[in-house]
């Protein structure tokens, strides 16, 4: 199939995060800490992301880590500041890795601050992968869950709420029921809608690659 004439925007955190162990140190393990990669905002990256890579210093056991689903992260005790590359893999195998390298922090930066137990040393940066016309599959992963309707859970509890104010007086079990059948009516059918929705989103971006192609056609006649 071909390629969608569309760009995709996903923001993305990572970093690391450490703890002084205090008395717990010793020479080669003086610090605990972690590497991590999510989605800002809260956003899930595995719909998108297949798997993400660890690369540590070669001095650690087994320093390729591969972690396959969230959170993409990792946990290692040493002693020293090293960079760690972040593989990024994405679904779609035709789309190159990403490798994001990142300088793992143990030490605070403010010269002769002591290094405290309880306060983390976090190193985070915030990122965007730009995604420039994805193939159609694809192109869905990296939209899936976007225009997600509001939490129905909230908005049933609220619509009850709302109906026991005006109905529970005259207790009309009737009216009650029927007004609740007709609400996951509603629910039900904004879902097929929603789908639909999704299905010719896709159908418009492969109108538009057919009619990139024809106008190619024509004008090479
Ligand atoms: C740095 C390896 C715990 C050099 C100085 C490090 C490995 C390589 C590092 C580490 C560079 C693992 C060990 C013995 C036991 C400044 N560990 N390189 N366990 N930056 O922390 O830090 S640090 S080695």
């Amino acid at each position: 199939m071909e390629r969608t004439k569309t760009v995709v925007k996903k923001g993305v955190v990572y970093g690391s995060m450490s703890f002084y162990q205090g008395k717990k140190a010793d020479e080669h393990n003086s610090h605990k800490w972690a590497c991590y990669v999510r989605g800002s905002d809260d956003e899930d990256i595995s719909t998108y992301v297949k798997k993400v890579v660890f690369q540590l210093h070669p001095s650690f056991s087994n320093p390729t880590r591969s972690i396959e689903k969230p959170p993409f992260e990792i946990h290692e005790t040493g002693w020293g500041e090293f960079e760690i590359v972040i593989q990024l893999h994405f679904y779609d195998p035709r789309e190159k890795r990403l490798d994001i390298p990142h300088l793992l922090q143990l030490y605070p930066k403010q010269p002769g601050s002591s290094q405290s137990t309880k306060k983390p040393v976090v190193s985070e940066h915030y990122d965007e992968i730009i995604f420039t016309d994805p193939y159609p599959e694809f192109y869905q992963r990296l939209t899936a869950g976007e225009g997600t309707p509001p939490d129905t859970q909230l908005l049933e509890s609220s619509f009850h709420q709302e109906l026991k104010l005006h109905y529970s007086n005259h207790s009309d079990s009737t009216m009650l029921k029927m007004l609740e059948d007709a609400y996951s009516f509603i629910k039900q059918e904004a879902n097929e809608m929603r789908d639909k929705l999704r299905k010719a989103d896709l159908e418009i971006q492969n109108s538009r690659s057919e009619l990139r192609e024809e106008e190619k056609k024509a004008r090479e006649g």
